[in-house]
Parts: structure tokens; C-alpha cells; sequence
């Protein structure tokens, strides 16, 4: 295969890491609102309500929703044919319960979908980026209950409704996969995709299924939904994946490393085969968990299938084999890659786990697949002549790049985009840190919010612009 001529070039942001204005245009509180900043090695603190004296980044993100129009024209500077965005859905619907939308959060993202349509971008719209107002966590105990799920489908009409025209290509959600009752979960994880911190779930094997089960039927829904609003659309869901391999070729390593990269695409089998996969089900019931799948959610599965699969890419690991030595635990569990390296943040740089992931997933569908986020978190520095040049960044991502075109070229996988998380300096969802950049744009705002926010075009500006215009083919 080929790249295609419209072969998506672009990148993904999500509005509660680079809007800001929290409290403008009648937006509610969404729980990132309530997330501080971290710092290197620390997590962020979750509050239950807002204190004074603590520093929210999501309140004023990179301002982007002031500055959307000067951060779009530098966009279609480097050539974008796609941007990936997430509406917030306490924009739309302040307490997630409300009986009519906020007209004026609706006006918002038409006009940034607009300002993209101008200059011929694609706009890739994401219904739920860890964006949900908190009061659907406090009143309703977030999506361990059902009724969440028709507040969400009533959002998503109104969104789907509002951008039937201008907007074809959407995901259904952002990494829901992360919830699992086998994996181990954190605090900030859970928080982030569900608003309830993990340290206080009274059941948490209950509850962790619950939440994947309610949040793979709400995709399954909206899906139906929006095909019945424009048969047009395009409706992917977007997951986070890291490939994991064996330790050595014990094959009792193998089967392990094997079955825990598959453990994260239960949710992806349940969106793309017509049914809530048997061998989950199995295992619930196993561990004393109790799913009810109703025959109504039976008719979901089947006619809610995926059009395409987004993919997150960062990193791999390393399954842990029985007896493991704490110390030689990776940053986020699994084992050090010896053949890798890793970012400032620990996350392992390789190119190849693309590749590979790519070939195991499009073998498994048959879907396309658009990559939704592949990026290098870095500190990057402003030298004398106010010149950033970000090397690291480019030897990353030509790498990945180079991996992906092998995927669609030598190994005939049907990859239609690629989307580098973030093409503009934006707030870190994991740390909360400004000083953990991906950009090609370089904001000036440190990790306490200080600074002019003036952008900055980094070295890797002329490099993406360069790969843009030469459809791949110049990576040099
Ligand atoms: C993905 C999220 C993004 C983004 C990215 C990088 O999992 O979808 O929102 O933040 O990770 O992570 P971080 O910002 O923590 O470096």
C-alpha cells in the first residue's frame, strides 16, 4: 500500500489542557478543574471542591480559547490537513444534568471548527477527553451509574446535531481503556477518566468493571446515535496502548507479556465484533463480578460497531514475571526495556512498538486506523537568540514516523492519519506540568501559569512543515 494524497497530517490538543478561561462563556466545573499541578516524580492532588491558594492549570490551560485564532493560523503555517479537538461537556452542559444546552459553549466550538474548515483542515472532534462536569460524579457517582450514560448520549446529540455539516470525523472517547479490575490502577488514572480517585472505591473490582462496561455501552450508543444523525460520520474511538513484551522466551514470559497487552482491548473487541466479548465476561464472573448485559445492550454491541479505530502511541514495556524485584520496575509497573531509551518522564522511546502495534491491531479488525497521539514529552529551552531547537523532538518523531510508513508500505496496514500529541506546548494531563512540552509551537508559561503565553516557532516547526508538504516522503 501507499500513503495515501489525503493521508491526515496534523496533531491532537484536549480543551481541558489548553482552553483555559474555566469559568468563562457559562462553562461549569468539569474535574480536571479540581486537578493541581504535580512535579517531577509527584502526582497531581485532586481536591472535592476548589480551595484558594492552589494552583488548577486546567483554569487557564495555554488559553486557547481566547487564542484559537492565532494558534490555528500557525497550524495551517506548517500545512495541517487535520486537528484533533475535545469538546467539553461542561461547556455544553454546565452540570451535566441540565435540561437545555449552553448555547454559548455550543457557538464556541463552531467557531473553532469554523476557523479550522478555513483553512482546510480537518477537524477530528473527541466527546469525552477526561472532560466531565462534576457534578455527574458527585449527584450520580460518575459512570457506575447508567443515567450518566444518558446524560452523555443527550451531549452527544447535541454536539453531533450542532456540527452535522461541518464535522465528519469523531471518537466516541479518549483512553477509557485504562480501567481494568486487573490492572493496577492509581489515583490519578481513575480520576482522570472517571472523577473518582481509586484510593476510595469501596468495591474496586466492582466498580473498575463497571465503569469499562458503562463507558464501552455509552461508546456503542453514540455510535448508533450519530450514524442515525448523519450517515456520513465517521465515528472512531480513540484508546491508549502500549505494546508489552516478554522478559526473555521463557514462554511462560511470552504468554504473560501476551496476554497483557491484550487485556487493554477487551473495550476495542466489545466496539468492533457486534458483542461484549464472552471471555470478559468469563473472567468477571470468575472474580465475583457481577455485569448485567441486558438484551437492549446486546442490540447496542451489534449495530454500534467503530468505522475506525484511533491509536494512542507513546511507549512499551516490559511484562513483570513472577518474583520480580520491585527495583527493576519501570515508572509506570512493567520492567526497564535494556534496548531503550526513555524520556525525562520514563516513558521508553520505541519506534518499532508502532509498527508492531499497528500490524497486531489492524490484523485483529480489519479497520482503519488513525494514529490520534504519538509525541516526546521534553524540556526545551529558549537560547540567546530566542531560537528553541528541539533535535530530541524530530529524531523522535522522523523515527516513528519512518516506523509507520513501513506499516502501510511494506506490511499493507490501512493507517490514514497521523496525529502528534501536541503540536502547540500545552498543560501535561499526568504531572500538570507546563515545562513537559511536545510542541512544535513553544509557549512562554512555566509550571506556576507565569509567563507571556507568546508563541514561539520551534526548530521542529520547518521540519513538520517540511514532512507535511512532502507527504512523508522528506523526513530529513
Ligand atoms: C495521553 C492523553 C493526553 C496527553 C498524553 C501525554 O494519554 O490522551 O491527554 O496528555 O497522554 O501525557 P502527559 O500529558 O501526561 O505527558
Amino acid at each position: 500500500m501507499k500513503i495515501s494524497d489525503d493521508f491526515l497530517w496534523g496533531g491532537s490538543i484536549a480543551a481541558h489542557q489548553c482552553e483555559g478561561a474555566y469559568d468563562e462563556g457559562g462553562k461549569g466545573l468539569g474535574i480536571m478543574d479540581l486537578v493541581s499541578v504535580g512535579a517531577y516524580g509527584q502526582p497531581r492532588k485532586i481536591y472535592s471542591k476548589l480551595e484558594k491558594n492552589v494552583l488548577y492549570p486546567s483554569h487557564y490551560g495555554i488559553d486557547f480559547y481566547h487564542r484559537y485564532k492565532e494558534d490555528i493560523a500557525l497550524l495551517a503555517e506548517m500545512g495541517f490537513k487535520a486537528l484533533r479537538i475535545s469538546v467539553d461537556w461542561s461547556r455544553i452542559y454546565p452540570n451535566g444534568d441540565d435540561s437545555n444546552p449552553n448555547q454559548k459553549g455550543i457557538e464556541y466550538y463552531q467557531n473553532v471548527v469554523k476557523e479550522l474548515r478555513k483553512y482546510k483542515i480537518e477537524p477530528i472532534v473527541t466527546l469525552y477527553h477526561f472532560e466531565m462536569p462534576i457534578n455527574l460524579v458527585n449527584k450520580y457517582g460518575s459512570w457506575t451509574n447508567k443515567k450518566v450514560i444518558d446524560f452523555y448520549l443527550k451531549f452527544c446529540r447535541t454536539m453531533f446535531e450542532a456540527l452535522k455539516d461541518t464535522v465528519k470525523y469523531w471518537s466516541t472517547f479518549n483512553e477509557m481503556n485504562h480501567i481494568d479490575p486487573q490492572t493496577q490502577a492509581t489515583d490519578i488514572f481513575t480520576y482522570i477518566i472517571a472523577g473518582l480517585k481509586y484510593s476510595e472505591l469501596t468495591d474496586k473490582k466492582q466498580t473498575l468493571a463497571t465503569i469499562g462496561y458503562n463507558m464501552t455501552l455509552a461508546s456503542v450508543k453514540a455510535v448508533r446515535l450519530g450514524h442515525e444523525i448523519n450517515h456520513n460520520f465517521k465515528i472512531g474511538c480513540v484508546f491508549g496502548i502500549e505494546p508489552v513484551y516478554p522478559v526473555n522466551c521463557d514462554p511462560a514470559n511470552v504468554l504473560k507479556a501476551y496476554l497483557q497487552t491484550d487485556r487493554d482491548f477487551y473495550q476495542i473487541d466489545a466496539m468492533c465484533n457486534g458483542e461484549f466479548p464472552k471471555y470478559k465476561i468469563q473472567e468477571y464472573f470468575n472474580n465475583g463480578i457481577n455485569i448485567k448485559i441486558t438484551e437492549a445492550d446486546k442490540n447496542d454491541f451489534k449495530f454500534g460497531k467503530l468505522d475506525y479505530i484511533g491509536m494512542n502511541y507513546y511507549a512499551s514495556s516490559v511484562a513483570e514475571y513472577e518474583g520480580a524485584d520491585s527495583k527493576e520496575s519501570a515508572l509506570f509497573g512493567g520492567l526497564q526495556n535494556p534496548y531503550l531509551e526513555t524520556s525525562k518522564w520514563g516513558w521508553t522511546i520505541d519506534p518499532i512498538g508502532i509498527r508492531y502495534l499497528l500490524n497486531y491491531t489492524y490484523r485483529k479488525y480489519g479497520l482503519p486506523i488513525m494514529i490520534t497521539e504519538n509525541g516526546l514529552g521534553a524540556v526545551d529551552k529558549v537560547d540567546g537568540n530566542g531560537q528553541i531547537n528541539d533535535n530530541y523532538r524530530i529524531d523522535y518523531l522522523k523515527k516513528h514516523i519512518s516506523a509507520i510508513e513501513k506499516a502501510i508500505e511494506e506490511d499493507n496496514v490501512d493507517c490514514f492519519g497521523y496525529l502528534t500529541w501536541a503540536p502547540i506546548d500545552l498543560i501535561s494531563a499526568t504531572t500538570g506540568q507546563m515545562s513537559k512540552r511536545y510542541g512544535f509551537i513553544y509557549v512562554d508559561q512555566d509550571d506556576g501559569g507565569k509567563g507571556t503565553k507568546k508563541r514561539i516557532r520551534k526548530e521542529s516547526f520547518n521540519w513538520y512543515k517540511r514532512v507535511i508538504a512532502s507527504n512523508g516522503n522528506n523526513l530529513s
